[in-house]
């Protein structure tokens, strides 16, 4: 019988679920060696609580990483609230109370900054979760994530699961969804930069302030917080590097090395005027972001060109995977 940790990834074809696998596959694992489960939408519905029963009952996983879920840019968000709400709450209840019904002992819930209120001090610290409104944009799929994480929260308590929580801010990296109107706005700036020649037209005023996180420090910080033994209920994540987006803006045009002009539509929205999360917590106990934004912006044209090459670029909605 193997003795190797049994690991079920949820969403492990998107951006976050992919680079969690990798991180898990590497070699000096925190982990260690262990067999990771995997699914395909199209062979378990998450949005379906009997079939993820079914598959837990089935599978057994020692451990549980949830990072599927409905995500979009600003655009997508804001055009679809009741979408984002509905799925990603069927997605965080199935997968979190399925869990806890057939035992798994270990579950880490992914989440978005877009929890903490629209107002939020910045940094945002954890303890700023339901102390003010939220921003309306993305108010759907903000209070499907509080609910996830609110569950796990629970389940601890009452069952002594350990079920805990990670809110990364805005991310980006290989595997990202480059869809011009849903997408999230690094990524949708890059296919813009790459595709528009003349006139690159831009949403909002460009003031807007917001930190990027590359995905594969996101993976090293979801394995650092399974390794902990007695991890908080919820960290936040982020690299500490803020831009507005106008400084993003002129950082995609010289990696992708476009000279097209730049035109801003105030008439879209600004969305959060800013989202730098405090750190402090997991930074305390030993995790630090290894990609600053100007490696981590050439490598994703890098990896955004190569996918673009091999037909594996992903040009549409995201849907059950970050
Ligand atoms: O990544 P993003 O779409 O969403 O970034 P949020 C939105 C910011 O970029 C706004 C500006 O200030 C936009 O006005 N922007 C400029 C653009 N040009 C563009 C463009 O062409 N496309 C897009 N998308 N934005 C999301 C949430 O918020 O953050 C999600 O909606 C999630 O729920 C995610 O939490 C991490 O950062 O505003």
């Amino acid at each position: 019988m193997s003795s190797k940790r049994k690991i079920y990834v949820a969403g492990h074809r998107g951006m976050v679920g992919s680079a969690i696998c990798r991180a898990l596959a590497a070699k000096g694992s925190p982990l260690g060696e262990c067999e990771i489960v995997v699914r395909s939408h199209a062979d378990l519905d998450l949005l379906d609580p009997a079939s993820v029963r079914q598959f837990y009952a089935a599978e057994r996983p020692d451990m549980a990483v949830i990072a599927a879920a409905r995500v979009g840019g600003i655009g997508a968000n804001s055009a679809a609230n009741s979408r984002f709400l509905y799925e990603n709450e069927m997605i965080a209840m199935n997968t979190i109370w399925g869990a806890a019904e057939a035992g798994v002992k270990r579950l880490l819930f992914l989440g978005s900054t877009c929890i903490y209120p629209r107002m939020a001090p910045q940094p945002i610290p954890e303890s700023a979760l339901l102390t003010s409104e939220l921003e309306k944009t993305n108010e759907g799929y903000a209070l499907a994530k509080i609910s996830g994480l609110k569950l796990c929260e629970f389940l601890r308590r009452e069952r002594r699961l350990v079920y805990h929580s990670l809110m990364p801010t805005n991310l980006y990296g290989p595997g990202d969804s480059y869809d011009i109107e849903g997408g999230h706005v690094l990524p949708t700036l890059i296919r813009k930069f790459d595709t528009m020649k003349d006139v690159v037209p831009l949403w909002g005023t460009g003031s807007a302030i917001r930190e990027f996180l590359h995905v594969d420090d996101l993976a090293s910080a979801c394995l650092f917080a399974l390794s902990l033994e007695n991890p908080p209920d919820l960290m936040n994540v982020g690299s500490g590097e803020e831009v507005t987006i106008r400084e993003l803006a002129e950082a995609v045009q010289e990696a992708t090395g476009s000279t097209a002009k730049i035109t801003w539509d105030s008439t879209k929205p600004d969305g959060t005027p800013r989202k730098l999360c405090d750190t402090s917590l997991i930074r305390s106990l030993g995790w630090r972001p290894r990609i600053g934004l100007k490696e981590g912006l050439a490598l994703t044209v890098a990896s955004y060109r190569k996918e673009l090459a091999a037909g594996t670029i992903r040009l549409g909605e995201r849907c059950a995977a970050k």
